[in-house]
């Protein structure tokens, strides 16, 4: 995506809806009328309608379903997040994707969004069912400066962007079963991957999946998830529009990071808590040295999930799978 193609989205932006003028566009581009004119037959190629009046200039009247770079920074107002955008059609995962743009410098808030995933993961390898053209499946690359212990906590941060996103979009309540998933009445609609490249004692960069089921119908999940896994769709009755998802997705989580900078995890912990599904419930953690069943008592100020068992003992529980 061209440096001209980003002052062209971004005057569309300002614009609010109303006509631009091809002269006015030359000039905040840089570049002549005809140069102007070719991007805005590019955007008509990837099915964006507008329209051309004269002595007036171009408007937008419609817009594609794709989640293409184009598409989704027409109208994004955020500092860094998602302003470098890597858009493919079928990838094997985002997150591979992200791990090689890392190594080679991309800048804070680099993303990777592909329609399609044929290897989609989820934590410990686990796949990731990630159809064509149905859900969000984005890589999000950080180069935070804090510990590596404090890694995990960008997942949480993510999980409350993500449930604030999908509140602002839909009429549904979304809820946050700790650490990594996102619920609605008990089934899942998003995953969480966070990875990370780091030196001894040094973050170099924080990679974060997000797994978001959209539109999918009941039948596009295979056999295996339709139990436990449903798409915004299916709850909300009606389609929903991915890219303006995003876009909300990308500023929620730039206000909320910049204020973990800032402030540190705290303010965000408050958030995290009143979306939680698993304070004060019995629950069972499984994790790689076996399982600890009991209550949930929250999270701690270092994001870590305390849960109280039958003898009074609290155990603090990095990483595992919950059941509730
Ligand atoms: C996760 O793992 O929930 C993290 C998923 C992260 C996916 C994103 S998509 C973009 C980026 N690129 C990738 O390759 N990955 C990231 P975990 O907690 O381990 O849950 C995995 C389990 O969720 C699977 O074993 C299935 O049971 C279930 N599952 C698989 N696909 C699902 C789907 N589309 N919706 C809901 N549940 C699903």
């Amino acid at each position: 995506q061209s440096e001209l193609r980003k002052k062209l989205l971004e005057a569309f932006t300002n614009s609010e809806q109303e006509y631009v003028s091809g002269q006015y566009l030359a000039d905040v581009m840089g570049c002549s009328r005809t140069a102007v004119w070719k991007h805005i037959e590019d955007l008509r190629k990837e099915g964006f309608e507008l329209e051309a009046v004269r002595k007036k200039g171009y408007k937008i009247l419609n817009l594609p379903k794709s989640i293409s770079a184009d598409r989704v920074q027409l109208g994004l107002k955020t500092e860094f997040i998602g302003k470098v955008i890597h858009y493919e059609e079928t990838v094997d995962s985002t997150q591979k994707i992200a791990h090689l743009l890392s190594h080679e410098g991309a800048v804070e808030g680099t993303v990777v969004i592909a329609e399609e995933q044929t290897g989609g993961r989820g934590r410990m390898d686990r796949a990731w069912h990630s159809p064509k053209s149905t859900g969000i499946w984005m890589s999000l690359i950080l180069r935070p400066k804090i510990p590596i212990q404090r890694a995990p906590q960008l997942t949480l941060l993510t999980a409350v962007a993500i449930v604030q996103a999908i509140e602002e979009t839909t009429t549904l309540t979304p809820q946050i079963k700790w650490p990594n998933d996102i619920l609605v009445e008990q089934q899942k609609v998003t995953g969480i991957l966070t990875e990370l490249q780091a030196d001894a004692d040094r973050i170099i960069s924080v990679i974060i999946g997000m797994g978001l089921n959209i539109n999918q119908t009941e039948d596009d999940f295979p056999p295996e998830l339709r139990q436990i896994a449903t798409s915004l769709r299916a709850k909300e009755g009606k389609e929903l529009d991915r890219a303006e998802i995003i876009k909300v997705i990308f500023q929620k989580f730039e206000t909320l990071y910049m204020l973990f900078l800032e402030k540190g995890f705290y303010p965000i912990k408050l958030l995290w808590e009143s979306y939680a599904i698993s304070v004060g419930k019995e629950i069972t953690a499984r994790t790689l040295n076996g399982s600890i069943s009991g209550k949930a008592l929250g999270i701690t100020d270092e994001g870590v999930l305390k849960v109280e068992d039958a003898l009074g003992e609290i155990h603090q529980i990095y990483s595992a799978d919950i059941e509730l």
